[in-house]
């Protein structure tokens, strides 16, 4: 199916601007709760508190009735059939597309590329863009406060290609050391590739300011690990003046197994394909083949059309909240959760402080103990946290912890459910200090 972009981003910015001039209305945490059928339920005996929305959020009933209409009404191939269902395939994954696109105020659907989520998005730009543009001698920029699928990619590009990777790093705050970075740009600089929100210490970087930083200091090509970032803020991937933006599905009230990264157009277009199969060419002879326009050109095999529709229904519901008053909502929980913390005997919140703004994640550790075993005992209170690394290895070693115990905010979650974390916490220091 054809996309139209006639008026497209007229109406895809428009939107945002309004959303982003308002005040948003306080979100009704018990509302949206009625939408989440597995909150509603007892672990040990004691009412389930979901704090690991980091690692992937729950789904409301909204998303899954959209796949299950899917499938129990629309499902077949998209792209290849002229029949019924197949016509009504197509339109249901690329009107998801669209919707996606202008809820990132994209310039247009096929700016947007369908992943299985923010990891596949960021090898796609590394070895597609990457593999053509970085060469021996050059060097790629990220930092000490990256996920892993924002640091693995990069170096094995690096070995592969006889490029440097250098790591801005981080302020004892859990900032990003931007005095640091601008010493690291230059003219060798051929990708700069970092974090909207780090998933380990809650971080929300501004990554505004540091476009302008890589444009003054280099000719880099700007990436965006948002998979952080964009369950939780308004994203305008135009007004953040990056050059790509992963993202993924799970972490925002989809389905797993869908994602997508945002790219400008003409990077788009120079970029070979990233794997190759059925529906991403144009034509195939003997010995060649020529390329499908973008995005599909990124989209060999059967995609995850389902996902796809999931995911446009999770950025409906999303956007019936209210991304900004989805903020707002978890920036409570968060100083909540700091204040509460801070007063815990021997415990040391990472990130940056009570009083500055961060997503809502906050990682401690309790000296002495490990991280796990506060995240085990916080179970059998029917307590759901992350403990580990969080696939962010490098911000466990710069704080010289091995683990931390992670909490994190989702707009379902309520004030009531960090004060059980606190008594949580306080219950597990009594039994690990005995
Ligand atoms: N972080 C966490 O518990 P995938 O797995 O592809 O959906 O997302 C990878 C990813 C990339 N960047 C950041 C900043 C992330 O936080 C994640 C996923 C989860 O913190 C699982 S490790």
């Amino acid at each position: 199916m054809a996309t139209s972009t006639s008026g497209w981003t007229e109406r895809g910015a428009g939107t945002r601007a309004i959303a982003e001039a308002e005040k948003p209305a306080p979100l009704d945490a018990a509302a949206v709760r009625r939408d989440f059928p597995i909150l509603d339920q007892a672990v040990d005996g004691r009412p389930l508190v979901y704090l690991d929305n980091a690692a992937s959020s729950q789904k409301p009933r909204q998303v899954v009735d959209a796949i299950g209409m899917y499938y129990l009404r629309d499902h077949a191939n998209v792209h290849r059939g002229v029949h019924e269902l197949a016509r009504r395939a197509t339109e249901a994954y690329e009107s998801a597309r669209e919707r996606v696109a202008i809820w990132l105020n994209a310039a247009g659907p096929h700016e947007l590329i369908w992943t299985r989520g923010a990891s596949e998005a960021l090898n796609l730009v590394a070895f597609s863009l990457g593999m053509a543009r970085v060469g021996q001698g050059d060097e790629i920029v990220i930092s000490e406060m990256e996920h892993h699928s924002n640091l693995v990619p990069w170096q094995l590009l690096a070995e592969r290609n006889g490029a440097t990777l250098r790591y801005v790093g981080l302020t004892d705050n859990g900032h990003l050391d931007l005095d640091h970075m601008a010493t690291l740009l230059g003219r060798r600089t051929r990708i700069v590739s970092l974090p909207h929100v780090s998933n380990a210490l809650g971080t929300i970087n501004p990554v505004r300011d540091i476009a302008a930083l890589v444009r003054e200091h280099s000719g880099a090509v700007y990436i965006l690990d948002g998979a952080q970032a964009a369950p939780h803020l308004p994203v305008d991937v135009q007004a953040l003046g990056c050059d790509f933006y992963a993202f993924s599905g799970h972490k925002m009230c989809g389905p797993t197994g869908i994602g997508g990264l945002w790219g400008r157009r003409p990077l788009l277009e120079e970029m070979p394909p990233y794997q190759g199969g059925g529906e991403m060419i144009e034509h195939v002879y003997p010995d060649r083949s020529t390329w499908a326009e973008v995005p599909h050109k990124f989209e060999a095999g059967t995609p995850n059309i389902a996902g796809a529709v999931g995911l446009g229904a999770a950025v409906d519901y999303l956007d019936n909240v209210g991304l900004a008053a989805i903020h707002e909502h978890e920036s409570a929980l968060t100083r909540r959760a700091i204040t509460l913390l801070a007063g815990v005997e021997g415990l040391r919140i990472l990130g940056p402080a009570e009083t500055e703004e961060r997503a809502g994640v906050v990682p401690f550790v309790m000296e002495g103990v490990s991280a796990q075993d506060v995240a085990t005992i916080l179970d059998t209170q029917g307590i759901a946290v992350r403990a580990g690394h969080h696939c962010a290895q490098l911000v466990v070693d710069r704080y010289g912890v091995a683990a931390t115990t992670r909490a994190s905010f989702y707009l379902y979650n309520t004030l009531e459910e960090v004060d059980r974390l606190a008594e949580g916490v306080k219950t597990a220091r009594r039994i690990l200090y005995g």
